[in-house]
């Protein structure tokens, strides 16, 4: 069979790779795995119990004799008992930790075997601190802690019988675990020989032979489902460890929206997979997946990447929490009441593992999750601004032609990627030299404007002792191991290729020597036609194998430590990319910031890793999901993130083409990328008008950096995403909690809602908050209410719609570059959108953007802030850093800034050019700087206060003499 599927996947990439369709049934539904048919078959037990009258009680309970208070009393552990194995032998562990997350561990002890307990152990930052303070104390039903501000206590108990686990914020559930009776944790057993019967494993399919298990079995159905040993298409897992899986209900009894699980493709606030008018059919999967053309919306295609983090919201609390499970997953989402939300989680192996994320505000969620995970990297300031990409720039003279083409259409673009095509064979490193004979010269050509190129490096690994990585690898045993123990062998664009285990801690250090382009200290090989203006995309590293069930590889397949693919599949992939970050940012001294994207992530990931979501296809429909995709990882800590523009497969016509660079333009990660086998589309190929728009679209990015990289300096240190939905802002705002169209970038009060339609000219955006909100571009003037409300901005090609929150000051830089990094010592415009109340404040954050100085005091950071008396208006500038103190979750100190370090020294002399107010309720009769007396043009229109709509009023001050690392201050005589 696999030199079968092999021939055919070599006829495939000879001789140039085409594309085969992936369809849905390429991949499993919940009815085709069988622990999932296992778990579903549980829940629809439990509620046919319900529904008949019967009475469904969770088979496990504490036992309060064995509970043992540790760690000061911030933590218990107990044993748990199953009445239907009372033999077996369960632990809980339950921890408070300092900044009130909950941490409950169950694990099967002194059984056959170890389940797999090493999930989380990859995605925190650090063992979190217990807290010093709360204190568990042990009743007559239960165990229970309480904790917080009187106002706002959280109490956290643990029922004995059943085994409960319940959340409460001022006496209200928050999150309840096992409440439902679902909780089960399948132990390890002997297969015993049974006698086997026809019987439909599904109601109403065809009959299987089965082995059934004792009538009574009213908990865990009567058949051994696929226990020992499962067929799917032309493969078959044997399961070796026999039944493992893991299913637990987790209720959110007072919050009407969940969020999260990424990555699917569907809306933010999670349709419904279960109960009367499901949205869809399937749980949401997650278990790291390559699934090119995937359709605009499924929940049971998993796509790329997994964070098993959900958060709950309603109007009253934001709860979240974190299952820390590495093995496919699925989740069940119901709705019983519009105020209510039930989920299951059903897992194939591991521990449960979960963390319960008080809240109370969607902010403080972040900020736990971010303590727990880490928060984004602060990536390279260049990383921010536009990347060109295609599947393949051909040549190194192809990468020229192309840079030239930017420069004569004056087209801004900081980075030009490579795809598979520059590698000999694809055997990454290695360049193709009849292609590309000369590689260093080509990455000095782009650098010498300064610019980087973007490198792709894939996990497979082909199998010729010719490729050093491979000879390399293989001597020092670091390869994935097939079931039978030899090396594992699968197929991809390499042909017969292995897999580098990064589980193994011995690869670590290996692998980054790869990339020291100085060359190692052994004189092994490295790649040196490499540069330090080279940083690497890691694609196919869910892992994707062409040969493989479900394009990945065999469960059955063995990691260091002896644990199955099965434990960790979702994990796998992050570790290569969490590898290669560490490889690129260590191959100089000192360190400099890396960029790394990789296309598969797990929870963590975040800290070392950009992530895109994969194959889209070239489609109104496709360029609309992107959005809630973007927000989901978002909120799911992978701030870095965007969808390729345009559309990966497909010809976008040249409006969708254009509308898309405005997707792009307001997404974190801003890249263009095509297939192989699509029409050349880079931005100057555009006829008129949609090149103009786009080449405006996209300086529109650049002089936006500034709100990029400050909004990037604040997810790095506390966590809250960049790209911020509307209930994250306005989380009282009922009617925005589904909205997932239209979002803010960082608090800086910019509200983007991109056209994902043709032949639009006008769109609603939704205001949640009585305030006045102005056009980006025409200063017009709306008005919001309490409730929210909508209102109509029109949407030319050329003005995607772009809102500024009153109360919001804009940093920019508005002078048309090639490149970033040659806006280094451009002036500013301060944007000033005045409040109702007649004030605004903003930020803006600046270092380096390469290095590590930052964390020496090396940046600026400052505030802007409007502040209105009845007669004037004062604008200032105020340094942020020194007076407000603050130290990044990783624990890095930036409070060591000092006003006069080097990198606010390099800025000395950089001026404000402009600075323009909206807004104001008449004209100034003067305005001064100290004693300046400063001209200044005025427009008269809407005042930010009152309830009128129209052009607002617009003030410019021209060249007002102020620097931008200093402090000042302007006044408005009205
Ligand atoms: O390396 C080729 C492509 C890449 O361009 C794309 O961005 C990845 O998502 N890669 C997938 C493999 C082939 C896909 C058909």
């Amino acid at each position: 069979m696999r030199s079968l599927a092999a021939a055919l996947w070599l006829l495939l990439l000879l001789p140039a790779p085409s594309v085969v369709a992936v369809k849905e049934q390429d991949f499993k539904k919940c009815h085709e795995s069988s622990f999932c048919r296992r778990g579903r078959a549980l829940a629809d037990r439990a509620t046919e119990h319900v529904k008949s009258g019967e009475k469904w009680k969770s088979p496990y309970s504490l036992d309060a004799s064995t509970i043992v208070l540790e760690d000061g009393g911030s933590r218990f552990t107990g044993r748990v008992r199953s009445s239907l194995y009372p033999e077996i032998k369960f632990e809980l562990d339950v921890r408070v930790h300092e900044d009130g997350v909950v941490r409950v561990r169950m694990d099967e002890k002194e059984g056959l075997r170890k389940r797999y307990d090493e999930a989380a152990s990859w995605a925190l930052l650090k063992e979190p601190v217990l807290s010093p303070s709360s204190k568990w104390s042990v009743g007559k039903k239960e165990v229970k802690v309480v904790y917080g501000a009187k106002k706002d206590q959280v109490e956290v108990t643990v029922e004995f019988e059943p085994l409960v686990v319940r959340m409460k914020r001022n006496g209200k559930d928050q999150v309840v675990l096992n409440g439902q009776g679902l909780l089960h944790m399948e132990h390890f057993k002997k297969k015993v020989e049974k006698v086997e019967a026809e019987v439909p494993v599904v109601e109403g399919e065809e009959t299987q032979k089965v082995v059934q298990l004792p009538p009574n079995s009213w908990f865990e159905g009567v058949t051994e489902d696929g226990w020992w040993e499962e067929t799917w298409k032309t493969w078959t897992d044997t399961k070796p460890k026999g039944p493992e899986s893991l299913s637990l209900d987790i209720n959110f009894p007072n919050h009407g929206h969940v969020y999260g699980i990424p990555q699917h493709a569907t809306h933010l606030d999670l349709p419904t997979t279960k109960g009367e008018g499901a949205s869809f059919n399937d749980p949401y999967r997650l278990y790291n997946g390559d699934i090119f053309e995937y359709p605009a919306s499924s929940s049971s295609l998993s796509l790329y990447g997994s964070i098993p983090i959900i958060h709950a919201h309603s109007a009253d609390s934001t709860v979240a929490v974190f299952v820390a499970v590495a093995s496919e997953t699925w989740v069940d989402v119901a709705h019983p009441t519009q105020k209510s939300t039930e989920t299951h989680w059903i897992s194939e192996s591991g521990i449960l593992d979960i963390f319960l994320l008080p809240g109370p505000t969607p902010d403080q969620v972040f900020g736990q999750y971010a303590r727990l995970t880490g928060a984004v990297q602060l990536p390279p300031h260049w990383s921010l601004a536009y990347h060109q990409c295609r599947w393949n720039y051909v040549s190194s003279d192809d990468i020229r032609g192309v840079q030239k083409r930017f420069d004569e259409e004056d087209i801004p673009v900081d980075v030009f990627w490579l795809d598979i095509e520059y590698s000999e064979e694809h055997k990454y490193m290695i360049w193709e030299k009849k292609y590309f004979p000369d590689p260093i010269d080509m990455l000095n050509d782009v650098a010498a404007l300064a610019r980087k190129m973007v490198i792709i490096v894939d996990p497979h690994i082909k199998r010729t002792v010719d490729y050093p990585v491979y000879k390399e690898g293989q001597e020092l045993d670091l390869f994935v191991k097939n079931k039978q123990g030899n090396e594992f062998e699968g197929w991809c664009w390499s042909g017969s290729s292995a897999w580098i285990d990064f589980f193994n801690p011995n690869s670590w250090e290996w692998y980054k020597q790869l990339y020291k382009f100085n060359g190692r200290e052994d004189g092994k090989w490295s790649w040196t036609e490499s540069t330090s203006t080279v940083h690497i995309w890691n694609d196919m590293n869910e892992p994707a194998i062409f040969n493989g069930p479900e394009i990945t590889m065999e469960k059955d397949s063995i990691h260091y430590g002896g644990w199955e693919h099965r434990d960790v599949h979702n994990i796998n992939g992050m570790l290569f990319a969490n590898t290669t970050s560490q490889a690129v940012k260590e191959r100089t001294t000192p360190y400099n910031r890396p960029f790394v994207l990789t296309r598969s992530y797990y929870a963590g990931a975040q800290r070392f890793a950009a992530m895109w979501t994969g194959d889209n296809m070239g489609t109104w429909e496709h360029m609309a999901v992107g959005i809630p995709m973007v927000l989901s990882n978002s909120i799911s800590g992978m701030s870095f993130t965007g969808a390729d523009v345009g559309g990966f497969f497909g010809n976008p016509e040249p409006e969708m083409l254009t509308r898309w660079y405005f997707v792009g333009a307001f997404s974190p990660f801003f890249r263009a990328h095509a297939h192989i086998d699509t029409k050349r589309r880079e931005p100057y190929l555009l006829a008129e008008p949609y090149k103009s728009i786009v080449r405006e679209i996209i300086r529109l990015r650049y002089s936006l950096l500034p709100v990029w990289y400050t909004a990037f300096r604040e997810s790095s240190v506390t966590g809250l995403p960049v790209t911020r939905p509307q209930y994250v802002v306005l989380p009282k705002n009922e009617a925005g909690f589904s909205i997932d169209d239209q979002y803010y970038v960082g608090a800086s009060g910019l509200l983007v809602k991109p056209i994902t339609e043709a032949g639009i000219t006008e769109t609603t955006v939704h205001i949640g908050e009585d305030q006045v909100y102005y056009d980006f571009y025409t200063g017009h003037a709306y008005r919001g209410s309490v409730k929210g409300k909508s209102v109509t901005v029109p949407a030319p090609l050329e003005r995607g719609p772009l809102l500024i929150r009153g109360g919001s000051i804009l940093p920019s830089r508005d002078r048309p570059r090639r490149s970033s990094a040659l806006m280094k010592r451009d002036p500013f415009t301060l944007k000033v959108a005045l409040s109702q109340s007649g004030n605004a404040s903003g930020e803006l954050y600046l270092d380096d953007g390469e290095s590590y100085d930052h964390r020496e005091g090396n940046f600026i950071w400052r505030e802007f802030v409007a502040e209105s008396t009845k007669k004037t208006v004062t604008i200032s500038s105020k340094d942020l850093a020194s007076r407000n103190p603050d130290s990044a979750v990783d624990g890095v100190e930036l409070a060591i800034y000092n006003g006069g370090n080097a990198f606010a020294n390099a800025l000395d002399g950089v001026r404000v050019e402009r600075i323009v107010v909206l807004g104001l309720k008449n004209k100034p009769t003067k305005v001064t700087l100290g004693k300046a007396h400063l001209e200044f043009t005025f427009k008269d229109g809407m005042a930010a206060a009152g309830n009128k709509e129209g052009v607002a009023s617009k003030l410019t001050v021209k060249n007002p003499g102020a620097f931008i690392t200093s402090d000042w201050s302007i006044v408005l005589e009205l």
